[in-house]
């Protein structure tokens, strides 16, 4: 079996040697560099330029470099194509580790007292402990489930909200679209980690931070377009929103001049929330390898008609 890489060169180096080390049925070839394309059937990609669409007639199976998808833009891949998202415990550790710091920085005002230092102002505010502060995750998946096990060690309230209902020790579950407005009362920090679908552009919108107690904290570690960027300024502008922390938005990187770069009450940080680690992703690619050889379930394989 041919496997075609196209991405970070040194990490397709890296996964090319270790690939064929565990599987040496399989020819790992990076791109530019490979041979006949239109042999290729299995492709590992984080986005494929159309060209190399074009050329790759006979792909049957395109494993993402990341636990997202929406960066392939789906719709312009041949329709029978399977997709597989990267499910690895670098990506979960290392977002979970960022809405952990996360949610510590916006429960403790952090923007504000960073505001203050530059200011050169010394502002005391009153400080509350964890557990009166609610946090809810929209997302319940790999990464939500994760974030929110680590918030726990803190001490949070903790909710979570998913397309289908869930349960979960320590944490109010809450569902679909009737679940929304509920679970959205009482966040004082939302936290999103949603797949980005049709369902769930524009998530972060006026209505949604409407519909949370006022003063609340927004994080999105997921994708930028799930914010209305306008609607996050005049919220915070309104104070109906206190601060927002963003790892993500739309488009990467934002122009010069963004006022989400000077903004006093947002936090940027350029899309590292979640990192593929090469030397732990590699071995849930060769799981997945080794699958296809034995003609098993994928492990990650997206239901394209649901986006995720
Ligand atoms: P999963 O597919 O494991 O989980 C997705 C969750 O979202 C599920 O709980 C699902 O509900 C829920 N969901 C999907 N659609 C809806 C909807 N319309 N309404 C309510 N809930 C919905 O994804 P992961 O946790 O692995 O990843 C989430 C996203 O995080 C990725 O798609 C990617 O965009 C982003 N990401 C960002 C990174 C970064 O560095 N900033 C790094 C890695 C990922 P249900 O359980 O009912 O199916
Ligand atoms: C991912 C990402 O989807 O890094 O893995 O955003």
């Amino acid at each position: 079996m041919r496997v075609l890489y196209h991405g970070n060169a040194a990490r397709g180096r890296n996964w090319q040697e270790a690939v064929s080390r565990a599987l040496p049925q399989v020819r790992f070839e990076c791109w530019p560099g490979a041979g006949d394309l239109t042999e290729i059937r299995h492709v590992v990609a984080w986005t494929l330029p159309d060209e190399l669409i074009a050329a790759l007639p006979n792909i049957e199976v395109l494993f993402s470099v990341g636990a997202g998808i929406d960066q392939l833009d789906i719709a312009r891949l041949p329709p029978g194509l399977r997709i597989v998202r990267m499910i690895e415990p670098g990506i979960i550790g290392t977002m979970a580790d960022y809405v952990v710091m996360g949610v510590l920085a916006l429960h403790r005002d952090l923007p504000f007292h960073i505001s203050e230092q530059r200011a050169g102002r010394w502002t005391w505010r009153n400080v509350s402990p964890a557990n009166e502060c609610r946090v809810g995750v929209m997302g319940l998946g790999e990464l939500g489930r994760a974030a929110l096990a680590k918030l726990a060690l803190h001490g949070f309230r903790l909710s979570g909200w998913s397309r289908s209902q869930h349960q979960a020790e320590g944490v109010e579950c809450f569902a679909g679209d009737e679940g929304l407005v509920p679970f959205l009362a009482q966040c004082d920090i939302l936290v999103c980690l949603l797949p980005l679908t049709s369902e769930t552009r524009h998530i972060l919108n006026r209505t949604t931070f409407a519909a949370m107690p006022r003063g609340g904290r927004v994080i999105n570690a997921a994708r930028g377009g799930h914010l209305v960027q306008e609607d996050l300024l005049a919220a915070l502008d309104r104070g109906q929103l206190a601060a927002a922390m963003l790892d993500v938005t739309d488009p990467e990187p934002l122009p010069a001049g963004h006022p989400f770069y000077s903004h006093p009450a947002i936090i940027l940080t350029p899309h590292v929330a979640g990192i593929t680690r090469t030397d732990s992703a590699v071995h849930s690619l060769i799981d997945n390898l080794a699958r296809v050889l034995k003609d098993e379930p994928l492990v990650g394989e997206v239901d394209r008609s649901r986006g995720y």
